[in-house]
Parts: structure tokens; sequence; C-alpha cells
């Protein structure tokens, strides 16, 4: 890294930011965070706007940056002064003058250390910084991070003083080789949008964890670890409701064990969960486990054997006070908003959500479809944009392999279909079955308007095949989807992952009239009585729940907003469609799954 010697020395290097670029802060740096204690650094930031990037340029993460008044020579920051803010916020709703702001900032922040033990190590977690993060201790560079929704961890325990300057760089802008790239249809806001907390962990420690119900075997639990360095011994597992108390051997740091049992299984009508624990040496983690099987025969999805139908509704990370921050509550107004809905299933679109929800849907008894930002256009033929892709797939599979809700791994939405484009997504899934074979994969595929057919060769890597398909609204005349679902000859599971129109809540007119409640209405009434006998259909997540903010979007009823929620975006006012839908959701369910 050249050193900047005066702060006019750096202005003509154009290769400024490429030492910092490393990526090493990835899949492999994540620790497993099941019942550890963290102490939470979210409150007492500063923060500082950087648009030409003058931070990397002039290295304001430097101990001689320090103080500008005590300098010999000018320098254009100063830690300690910046505006106060605490996280997790996203940047656009803090301050007006920061609306539509896409570049880089600094978060500067002091903490007081002392260990609790010897040998103790020292993690940051931040649990979402969107979308490229670095990392600066007490003036030393340790990382960067890319993707947007997925946690970023790294080790501070070297270089740690009594009192340390943390500094987080986060830059959110778009461009052409990133996941998603520069075209999306949400509000790219920018920002540390979950926790930022510090973990304290023994020498040795687990890095990973990975319980699940065999998906072939009756009454089989697998348990795979992976601990922070290559040693040997024993670990142990207890799920004390099951009475298993079972040694796991470790050899250079991997261990894995099969253990017999009859646990009563994970179901939407009955989301039963188990209390497990694992030590190794000085570390202890804990979890809470559903064990269930997801799989397809033919054109059914079978949960635990027994066919579902999966009654969904999509949902954005999106508040109108917050942005992308998601609060407890929020979370779960949305399970619950869901649930009033008839859902036993929520896609999470477009975009790895808040580690909460899956959490909470463990509890609530929701299914979930979690999703990678590989959306519309994406540098395809970019091996770089691909290890992006690929990282933020892994980060979202190790965070959240442990949750019986999720039951679908989605690798992306709407993606041109060329030859580029398959080897990257069938590469994706190779990847995710590879990690995980306990799930189904999905993407929204694409259907073909001028002859109504799903033409999309990815179809065939898929466990569901998904479409996204808005007739009557894009596409005004329904029956292209009679004649779309005519041509569906492929013997899987087709799952709707879109289907909607926008209405401004509260404005009324005739069923032809755009943007009306009774317009969109009349689509999901015509929707449903065309789908509702589809045989190989198996289930369906319209577009949306909420109404979210979208720049591209701005006639006089949208002004920056997608309206194709169910409700407005004050998440309260419902309209005329949420009815709909639901008496369609309350006609279909089955007692066992109410
Ligand atoms: C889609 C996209 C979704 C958009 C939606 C719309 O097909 O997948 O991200 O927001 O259509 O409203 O047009």
């Amino acid at each position: 890294m050249n050193e900047v010697s005066n702060t006019v020395s750096f202005l003509h290097d154009e290769g400024y930011d490429k030492a910092f670029d490393t990526r090493n802060l990835s899949h492999e740096t994540m620790l497993f965070m099941g019942g550890r204690p963290t102490e939470k650094l979210n409150d007492g930031w500063l923060f500082t706007v950087d648009p030409f990037d003058t931070g990397l340029r002039q290295h304001w993460y430097r101990d001689d940056s320090l103080d500008a008044r005590q300098r010999q020579e000018p320098w254009d920051f100063q830690p300690d002064f910046g505006a106060p803010i605490n996280l997790p916020a996203s940047w656009n709703m803090q301050e007006e003058r920061l609306r539509y702001y896409e570049g880089a900032v600094w978060y500067t922040r002091w903490f007081d250390h002392e260990p609790h033990r010897k040998g103790e190590r020292l993690f940051l977690r931040i649990g979402a910084a969107n979308y490229e993060a670095k990392i600066f201790l007490n003036g030393r560079f340790l990382g960067s991070h890319l993707g947007g929704s997925t946690p970023v961890f790294v080790e501070l325990s070297e270089g740690l003083e009594d009192r340390n300057r943390l500094q987080l760089y986060v830059n959110n802008t778009r461009t052409l080789d990133h996941v998603p790239m520069r075209h999306f249809d949400w509000f790219n806001y920018g920002g540390i949008h979950r926790d930022v907390e510090l973990v304290r962990l023994p020498r040795i420690f687990f890095r990973d964890a990975f319980i699940r119900l065999a998906p072939n075997e009756q009454g089989m639990i697998l348990v795979d670890i992976h601990l922070s360095d290559q040693v040997s011994g024993t670990a142990l597992l207890t799920i004390p409701a099951l009475d298993i108390a079972t040694e796991i051997s470790v050899h250079d740091g991997i261990g894995g064990a099969r253990i017999a049992a009859q646990p009563d299984l994970w179901s939407p009508g009955s989301p039963s969960l188990y209390d497990m624990e694992i030590r190794f040496g000085d570390d202890t983690v804990r979890d809470r486990i559903g064990f269930r099987t997801v799989a397809v025969d033919g054109t059914t999805v079978l949960l635990n054997g027994a066919p579902i139908f999966l009654r969904g509704i999509c949902v954005h990370e999106d508040d109108a006070q917050l942005g992308r921050v998601r609060t407890e509550a929020d979370i779960r107004r949305t399970l619950a908003t869901a649930r009033e809905l008839g859902c036993n299933f929520l896609r999470l679109a477009h975009y790895p959500h808040h580690e909460r929800v899956a959490q909470l849907a463990d509890d609530a008894g929701i299914m979930l479809w979690e999703e990678l930002p590989v959306y519309w256009a994406i540098a395809f033929d970019n091996p770089a944009t691909y290890a992006d892709a690929e990282n933020q797939l892994l980060e979202l599979i190790k965070r959240d392999r442990n949750r019986a809700s999720v039951i679908v791994w989605s690798i992306g939405n709407e993606n041109a279909d060329t030859d580029a484009r398959l080897a990257f997504k069938q590469n994706l899934a190779a990847t995710a079955r590879r990690h995980d074979p306990t799930r189904l994969i999905s993407a929204a595929c694409l259907i073909n308007k001028t002859n109504f057919r799903l033409e999309d060769r990815l179809a065939e890597t898929l466990d569901i095949v998904a479409i996204n398909e808005y007739y009557g609204w894009y596409e005004p005349d329904m029956t292209g989807l009679e004649h779309t679902l005519a041509a569906y000859d492929i013997d899987k599971p087709l799952f709707i992952s879109e289907v909607g129109a926008d209405a401004l809540a509260g404005h009324h007119g005739g069923e032809a009239d755009l943007f009306t409640e009774d317009c969109q209405a009349a689509i999901y009434r015509e929707q449903i009585r065309r789908l509702a006998n589809f045989p190989a259909l198996c289930g369906l997540s319209p577009w949306l729940l909420y109404d979210f903010r979208s720049d591209r979007r701005q006639n006089t009823f949208q002004q920056g907003w997608n309206r194709k929620g169910l409700i407005a975006a004050d998440k309260t006012t419902r309209k005329a469609a949420f009815a709909v839908l639901q008496a369609f959701y309350k006609a279909l369910t089955a007692p066992r799954d109410s």
C-alpha cells in the first residue's frame, strides 16, 4: 500500500483502491453464532460522507491523520468530527441531504477493551452493510467484504489496545460487476442495516455446525461441525428432549455424527423445535432446531412426505421511516399479517433478509424461500462477479441452514437465458446442493411473451420451476395465462413466484381503471380463478405484502413507490385485494397446517 505523505500527494493515483479490494472477509471467516453472548456496538458512531472516495485515497484510517489541529500541514479528515449516528441505519433516511446519496461513507467509533480470560479472541460481526464494507482498526486495514445483505466477520484480536478506534467504510455505489448490478426495482439504501457486535471467543471455537434430519433416511439426525483450527479431540452434542448426549470425534478441526432419533417433525401446523448444545474445549454453542424433510415428487412438493401447497406472499425489506432496517416488531408484524392472510409461506425477495426472520418463522411455522440478488442483468461472464454471488450464497446458507422454516434457496430472478447465465446459475445450484442437500432449489424463470411458454433452460436445473407472470397487468390479456399453463409440460412443481398489479390505497374506480384498488382486486380474482385448479401448481407468492420504495416509478400514482402491495407503505392500510387472496387461502387451508 503506497504511503500517502501529505494531503496532495495522492491526487493523481487512480489505482488507489486496489489494495483495499481484498475480499478476504467471506463465508470462510464466518463464525457459528448460535447461543453466543455478544456486546452490541450499535451506539455512538460518527458519520462522515465521502463522495470522492478521499478516505481511501488519502488513508483516513491512519493514525497520523488523527488530529487535524495538531498537524504541521492540513488534512481533510478528523475522526472525532462527524455526525453522531446510532446503527443500524440507512443513511438515506438519516438526513434529507442523503436521500439519494450513493457512494462511500465512514463510520468511526472508539471502544475500550479488556479481555475476560486469557487467550481470548475478539471478533466483530456486522449483520449487513450495503454493499461494500472495509474495516480498519487502530490505523490498520483488516479487510473488505462484498454483498449488501449477508453478515461480515473479522477478527480484531491482533493489534487490540485498551482503547481502540474502529473505522468502517461502506460504499453502496451500483456497479457493473456487483450482485445485483445497476438496475433493480427497489431502493438502493446505503448503510449498516443490521447490528454491529463484538464476540469474545476462546482460542479454539466453532466456525460452523449443521444439524438436520437425513433427507433420505428415516429417523436419522446428521451433524457436521467445523472448528476454527485443525485440532483433534471430542465434541459433545446434547439434545435433552430427545435424550441425546453423543460424543463426536473431531479430526483436523472437522467432525460429524449420525444419530438415530425420532423427533416430532417440524411443520406449519406443528412447528416443534428442540434445544441443542455442542461443546468442544472451552467453546459452547446452542441452537433451536426443527427437524423436517422437504422433497418433490413429480409436480408435488412434499413436506415430511406429505403433499403441501405453498400459500405464499412476497416481501421486501423496506420501511417508510427506517429504509432497509428491520426491527423485531416489524418482523413479527410481517409474520402475523402473513398468517392472517392465510399464508404458510413467504418469499423473501430479492436478497437475504434479516436473520431474525428465519428464527421467528421457525417458531411461527411459516415456510420460507430465501433468495440471492442475482436479479435482471448481471455480468454473468465475469468470474469476479460469480465469486461474489457464490460467496453471498454460501454466507446465506451457512447463516440459515439450521432453520427448518427455510425450504427453498432461490438462485435468482428473471435473467435472460444466455449460455453464460446458464453456466453461472448451474454452478450456483451445484454449490447450494453441495453445501445443503436438504432444501429445494428454485429461481424465477422467464416466459416467452409472444408464444406464451416458459422458455428457460434453467428449468432443468431447478427442483421447483418458478415464474413471475403479470397477466392482467403488464400483459393485459388474461388469456395469456391459460396458454402459458396449457404449455407447461415439465414434470416438476410449478410455483407462481410473482403475480399482481399496482393500486394506490384509497384510489377507487372501475375494474379496468389502472392503479385503482378495484382493478388490482379484479386481477387477483381472475388470476385465482385460472390458477386454482392447475394440477402442477405447488403454490404462489403474489407480489407483494407491502408497497415499497422504488424510484424507477414516477407516475402520478407511484411517485417513487411500487404500489403492488396488498397493504400500503404504512403497513396498516389494507387494499381490497387483501381480502380476495385471504378468502382463497382460507378456503385452501387444510386443518393440519392452519
Ligand atoms: C418483477 C420483479 C420485481 C418487480 C415486479 C414489478 O417481475 O421480479 O422485482 O418489482 O416485477 O412490480 O414489476
